[in-house]
């Protein structure tokens, strides 16, 4: 609820005054229809007192349960779940109070039935009128907007990417948030709570995710997307060589340390770490793809080559000291040439061991890569996101 305070602001509370409208008019009618004036049991002045304590009851559930969670972009089937939910509760709480506060008899059950009935049915109808209206109302955005999800590794880079689409970044999940409010004027979120709240009331287009395995993406922002019928896109790369943070003591006795930290500099998460080693000159390795695989390879002794192929191009990479990092995403041919004996060879991995995800073929794998195109290329031409 914090969240949605916090970037719905007005709109959100636009909202909770019309929940307490929906409900005094679900009242009215409800006595309108079943409180005879010749019938002496109930009457309307009785009954109004009942209506404060469903107000209250009202406030507390949107507050502790957040029955307004995401409201402003809600499917319809989403708002019938959500307000059903929110009158189930606060049904089964006024139950409780006026039977344990021997009020109940005061009250003709029949009428807080109907105005629960009554409820519902305008809770449903009014949030979605109100949010097309306030669609509407607050226009549309001149370039598509975006949240862009990545580490701080590539933040710069996936911010450039998104400029050269013309795309209107308006607020970067970093995974792993250092304490930083904003990178180049865009604020960052921190949570995937927080995201979502942001996709909902900034009413993002899009999410981004650059440089990053979808594996990173957590589960519970990805079905929130879905809830509000929103697309994720990776804006990839094939592999990136990068510096490995490494300390070198002035006093070279006690050499250099160099690390990596997950979340920041490794974009997927690791399942499997190895390692080569007694090694000769001129070895060659390698000679396949993965399917699935992101791997991080780093050699913190000797020289290795690192010859990639994506099917259309080959680029060697020289793995030569510590300080060295290359970022295998999936598809891509490798061959790995030992330049110095004794070099090794360090590989973070993505995945456990499995010889299926392996394609040991070239054909194959020029045969897999075309057809991995072909539908990349497919889903750009249409703007359609691949995960959602
Ligand atoms: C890669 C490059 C950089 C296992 O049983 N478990 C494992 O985790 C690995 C990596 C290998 N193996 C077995 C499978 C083979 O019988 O070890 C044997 C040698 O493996 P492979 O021929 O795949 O080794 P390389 O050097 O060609 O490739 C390895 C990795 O397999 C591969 O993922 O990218 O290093």
């Amino acid at each position: 609820m914090k969240n949605q305070i916090r970037y719905g602001k007005l709109k959100y509370v636009s909202f909770i005054l019309l929940d307490l409208i929906a409900l005094i008019g679900a009242n009215v009618l409800a006595a309108h229809i079943y409180l005879d004036p010749n019938y002496k049991r109930y009457d309307f002045q009785d009954y109004s007192s009942i209506i404060l304590y469903m107000a209250a009851i009202d406030l507390l559930v949107t507050t502790v349960f957040n029955t307004l969670d995401r409201v402003y972009r809600r499917s319809v089937r989403k708002e019938v779940i959500a307000s059903g939910k929110h009158i189930v509760i606060s049904f089964v709480l006024l139950a409780v109070v006026l039977f344990t506060t021997k009020a109940g008899a005061d009250y003709s059950r029949v009428t807080v039935y109907l105005a629960y009935a009554f409820y519902f049915v305008f809770l449903v109808a009014l949030h979605l009128c109100w949010k097309y209206l306030l669609k509407a109302c607050s226009g549309k955005h001149d370039r598509p907007t975006a949240l862009l999800m990545t580490t701080d590794r590539f933040v710069d880079e996936g911010l450039e990417e998104l400029n050269k689409l013309n795309i209107d970044v308006r607020n970067i999940y970093l995974l792993k948030n250092l304490n930083k409010d904003a990178v180049n004027g865009i604020p960052t979120v921190r949570t995937w709570e927080e995201a979502a709240a942001v996709i909902c009331w900034k009413w993002i287009d899009k999410v981004y995710i650059y440089g990053l395995d979808h594996q990173m993406v957590p589960g519970f922002l990805i079905k929130a997307c879905k809830d509000m019928k929103l697309n994720f896109d990776l804006v990839d790369f094939n592999y990136r060589v990068i510096d490995v943070t490494t300390i070198q003591n002035e006093d070279p006795k006690y050499g250099a340390l160099s690390f990596l930290e997950g979340k920041r500099d490794i974009p997927f998460p690791i399942r499997r770490v190895y390692w080569i080693t007694e090694t000769e000159a001129d070895l060659h390795r390698g000679f396949h793809a993965h399917k699935l695989n992101c791997q991080l390879l780093y050699c913190p002794y000797g020289k290795i080559d690192i010859i990639l192929d994506d099917g259309q191009q080959k680029t060697t990479v020289t793995l030569d000291k510590p300080g060295k990092g290359l970022i295998l995403m999936p598809g891509l041919w490798r061959e790995m040439v030992w330049q110095q004996s004794g070099s090794v060879l360090c590989v973070l991995a993505s995945e456990y061991y499995d010889a299926q995800e392996y394609i040991r073929n070239y054909d194959e794998f020029i045969e897999y890569n075309k057809k991995y195109r072909e539908g990349a290329d497919s889903l750009k031409q249409t703007e359609k996101g691949f995960h959602s």
